[in-house]
């Protein structure tokens, strides 16, 4: 038995792979791919993901991508040490939080976008901006960088990414009245689709965001970091010392994020 993992220290929808390896304690064959430097549109990786992204998956040949469906697929193809509620109710829970993660992953993508891409890019020549964004093959994603670049933390799509965690925020901290876990008693996907993007967020210094408001939600990020999975699979590869970066161009931005924060949460 193989896996190949494609994948990117720091992105996060192929770190949830890697948590759900790690809980699973499968091996995997390790194929970094630098985002940074375009490895992503080469014709040999698009013909493994055609989406130009990662994760990719590849089990004894067969191709899986996008993140949620490898997580399933793994916990279906290695039943030993189980990530899904045997309950279909409690089965059914979780998949109601596993479709969140697109969503909550593009609010990810557009505060990382905002605070740190857009702090490299400002500082390229306008003609080196303009071809950044023309090598991007979707035409709503460039659209989107574009309006992210320009408009920076002050752009009505921070406020948009806001509301999408006030959202969740309040679902978590419902639920996890009833439980460590977000469907009980049972680690499972759904605590795993967005340890990462918990992480993302602390890294962009906007851990105030569950801190400052959301107790329940707060913990259960503290139980998710105290598991191995964690080191291993998030921690062991993006470590904080690696990061200063984000921490000095991020800091700065929280007062403003704070400010439009305190007034989406008026909404709920
Ligand atoms: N829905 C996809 C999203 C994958 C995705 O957007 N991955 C990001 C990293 S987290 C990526 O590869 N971005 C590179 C790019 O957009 O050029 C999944 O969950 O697998």
């Amino acid at each position: 038995m193989t896996l190949t993992l494609y994948h990117a220290d720091t992105a996060v929808c192929a770190a949830k792979v890697r948590v759900t390896l790690a809980e699973k304690g499968l091996a995997y064959e390790s194929c970094l791919i630098n985002l940074h430097e375009g490895d992503q549109f080469k014709p040999e990786y698009l013909k493994l993901n055609p989406n130009a992204v990662v994760p990719t998956l590849i089990h004894d040949g067969a191709v899986l991508i996008e993140s949620g469906i490898i997580n399933e697929y793994l916990d279906e193809a290695f039943p030993a040490n189980t990530l899904r509620p045997h309950d279909l109710v409690a089965r059914a829970r979780m998949r109601q939080w596993t479709k969140r993660e697109d969503t909550i992953h593009d609010a990810i993508n557009t505060m990382t976008a905002v605070i740190i891409f857009r702090h490299d890019l400002m500082q390229k020549p306008p003609e080196e901006r303009a071809k950044r964004y023309e090598a991007m093959p979707n035409l709503a994603k460039r659209a989107k960088w574009v309006r992210m670049m320009e408009e920076g933390i002050e752009s009505a799509l921070v406020r948009d990414a806001l509301q999408h965690f006030a959202k969740l925020y309040v679902d978590m901290e419902k639920v996890l009245a009833d439980g460590p876990w977000l469907t009980g008693e049972q680690f499972t996907l759904a605590d795993i689709g967005f340890i990462s993007f918990f992480y993302r967020l602390e890294m962009l210094q906007c851990a105030g965001l569950w801190r400052d408001h959301f107790p329940r939600v707060t913990d259960w990020f503290e139980r998710c970091k105290a598991r191995p999975s964690f080191k291993t699979a998030i921690l062991d590869l993006v470590p904080p010392p690696a990061y200063p970066k984000y921490e000095q161009i991020a800091r700065p931005l929280w007062p403003k994020v704070d400010s439009v924060w305190r007034d989406v949460l008026t909404l709920f």
